[in-house]
């Protein structure tokens, strides 16, 4: 399928290292894709759903052991451990130990076995953002998700020609042993290892292993930006133009849902509508026109299915009607179709649950994994923005910091400059979720929420941050913005409806960036007036909103030592100095 000699190389010496029986490659038809379907089938990796009512989709569980990203046992493998992450909870391993670790756990973990070939790229092929890569993998799951995910097939191969470079990925389940789970990223090597685990983030290696942590070397190195972002359009009636917005909230924050928001109904008569470019990465350039775009690698969406209905987001419900993987939901045999928590206001009486157990809706236990997904292609979205398949990506009107906060964040606030604003990143807290292994609902610092994903040291990624934004043309930096959806009332009830009624803070932020509507400065940023979020028909009282906009000098004057805390444990004098500057004005505004 291609004459790159490198990319030959790399499949002889995984072949030669893994032994598999035979190796495929994998050339992105509808032919080859239904064969492994019912290959998968045959074996009982995937089962088949209903047809009629789910066309093309499929159903898969993985080890109760598996189920979601091992944080404590990614590694960045880089020659000096200075260049990788201090403070995050992703570890340093030096390269050499790295691979002789992968030897002695997979050497040989193909026996018996396919190996698959997929050629890959991230973005659309041709685009100035794109980037190919190979995943090597023994696993047909994965196969069918990268096709979903990426884009895949023989058009990347035909990219990169006799000399292009790519990105290796080596995929091994092994025994899916916990013990020696490690996901490895070697950004000298343009490579990821990952072995013993068969679940989504840890090994779909086109999306966090490299369109993050590798990415984010390669965007260090070429000058851009590798971001957990989603991006979305919206186009008002009062705008020329469709602006669109990128945000990052960490995982299982909320990116899939505002990223397919559906307006309330007084703005869709109005004439408002949100389209969604990406849900969870974005690859951000300075273009020529000196503003800041951005552009979605990814080709699918590998969602959270719980919690999601035609209330919360009917769009991406509407995504997985087609064509898609589910992971780790219940499984209804009365029709062969899917459930989980929250899809409809009853559960059925009677499913089998995540693990293969009967369920019934008394049984005390989850239906469905909290971390359970669907893999659905991007296309079948029904607000996928006309721009989804752009070379040049989406100009970036407003950047969006956002995480889950009970207390102390304001429902919104805009930096002061793009410094501030990075700031702001730095300076972002969230509660613990499903999406990772570990305890859930604990408040940890997630700079950017890119804590798990950053591919090098925190400090100079900061730096990045800085030297980015003096890049771009002189006021057409994108405004910059926190947003937390999470606030909770002393009874622990979310205080903000969320979902569709972002509309009015996303409404407020671009009438900022339009430079439409006042605010009032305040010792955080600016603050909306109360009277400018609109919350006609909305299921909230102005006493709410008015908290919801409060800023307790007190608590944020803790929250700053907190912060001082924090860099200076983790980052000592390495912190740049225009972040260290804000932290000071902080300081002194909440004096
Ligand atoms: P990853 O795919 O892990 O990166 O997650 P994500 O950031 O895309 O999060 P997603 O949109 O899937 O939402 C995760 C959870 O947050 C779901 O349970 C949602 O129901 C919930 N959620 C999303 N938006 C809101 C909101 O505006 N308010 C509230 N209260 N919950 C929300
Ligand atoms: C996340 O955890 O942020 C995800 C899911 O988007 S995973 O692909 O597992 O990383
Ligand atoms: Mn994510």
């Amino acid at each position: 399928m291609t004459n790159n000699k490198k990319v030959l190389q790399f499949v002889k010496d995984c072949e030669a290292f893994a032994q598999p029986d035979k190796v495929v490659w994998i050339d992105g038809s509808d032919a080859q894709r239904d064969a492994l379907r019912e290959e998968a089938c045959a074996t009982g990796e995937i089962i088949k759903l209903n047809q009629e009512k789910l066309p093309g989709c499929y159903y898969h569980r993985t080890a109760e052991n598996d189920v979601a990203r091992v944080e404590d046992r990614t590694f960045i493998c880089c020659e000096n451990e200075a260049d990788a992450l201090p403070h995050s909870i992703v570890k340093w391993k030096a390269p050499k130990e790295a691979y002789a670790m992968v030897n002695e756990i997979a050497k040989g973990a193909y026996k018996g076995r396919t190996m698959y070939v997929i050629p890959y790229s991230m973005g659309v092929v041709g685009s100035p953002f794109s980037k190919i890569g190979i995943e090597i993998t023994d696993s047909i799951y994965v196969v069918l998700n990268m096709m979903i995910m990426t884009r895949v097939g023989t058009m990347c191969l035909d990219q990169l020609g006799e000399n292009g470079d790519f990105v290796k990925g080596f995929h091994a389940k092994c025994n899916v042993d916990p013990e020696k789970r490690y996901i490895m990223h070697f950004p000298e090597d343009n490579t990821i290892i990952s072995v013993n685990s068969a679940y989504g983030g840890n090994v779909l290696l086109g999306k966090k292993c490299f369109a993050l942590r590798i990415a984010t070397n390669l965007g260090k190195k070429e000058g851009w930006m590798a971001e957990h972002m989603l991006i979305l359009g919206v186009k008002r009636p009062q705008d020329k133009e469709i602006k669109y917005v990128a945000a990052a909230f960490p995982s299982a924050c909320g990116k899939t849902n505002l990223a397919m928001l559906i307006p309330p109904k007084q703005y869709l008569d109005a004439g408002y509508e949100v389209q969604c470019v990406g849900d969870d990465i974005a690859w951000i350039r300075v273009g020529e026109d000196g503003r800041l775009w951005a552009a979605n690698p990814e080709n699918g969406f590998f969602g959270v299915a719980p919690g999601t209905n035609t209330k919360s987001n009917p769009n991406a419900l509407a995504a997985t009607m087609k064509g898609t993987i589910f992971t780790n939901v219940a499984l209804n045999p009365e029709d062969n179709t899917v459930w989980w928590e929250k899809l409809t206001k009853e559960a059925p009486a009677h499913l089998i649950d995540w693990t293969g157990k009967e369920w019934t809706p008394d049984c005390g236990r989850n239906a469905a994994h909290p971390n359970s997904r669907f893999t659905a292609p991007a296309e079948n979205c029904p607000c996928i923005s006309p721009e989804f398949n752009s070379k040049a990506g989406v100009p970036l009107s407003a950047i969006i910091f956002g995480g889950r906060r009970a207390t102390t964040t304001p429902l919104v606030y805009q930096s002061r400059d793009w410094n501030h604003g990075t700031f702001v990143g730095t300076i972002m807290s969230s509660e613990t979720t499903a999406a990772a292994t570990g305890a859930v609902g604990v408040l940890r610092h997630d700079p950017m929420a890119m804590k798990p994903f950053m591919g090098y040291s925190v400090d100079q990624y900061f730096q990045h941050w800085i030297d980015m934004g003096a890049k771009v043309e002189e006021g057409k930096q994108p405004k910059i913005f926190n947003v937390n959806w999470f606030r909770q009332d002393e009874n622990g009830n979310f205080m903000w409806p969320g979902f569709g009624d972002n509309m009015r803070v996303l409404d407020w932020i671009l009438d900022r960036c339009e430079g439409k509507v006042e605010a009032q400065e305040t010792a955080i940023g600016y603050l909306p007036y109360a009277k400018d979020i609109n919350i006609e028909n909305c299921d909230i009282d102005a006493a709410t909103l008015d908290k919801l906009l409060y800023v307790d000098k007190e608590r944020w004057a803790n929250e700053a030592k907190e912060i001082e805390n924090y860099y200076a444990e983790n980052f000592g004098d390495k912190m740049p100095k225009e972040i260290i500057a804000n932290l000071e004005i902080l300081k002194n505004n909440c004096k």
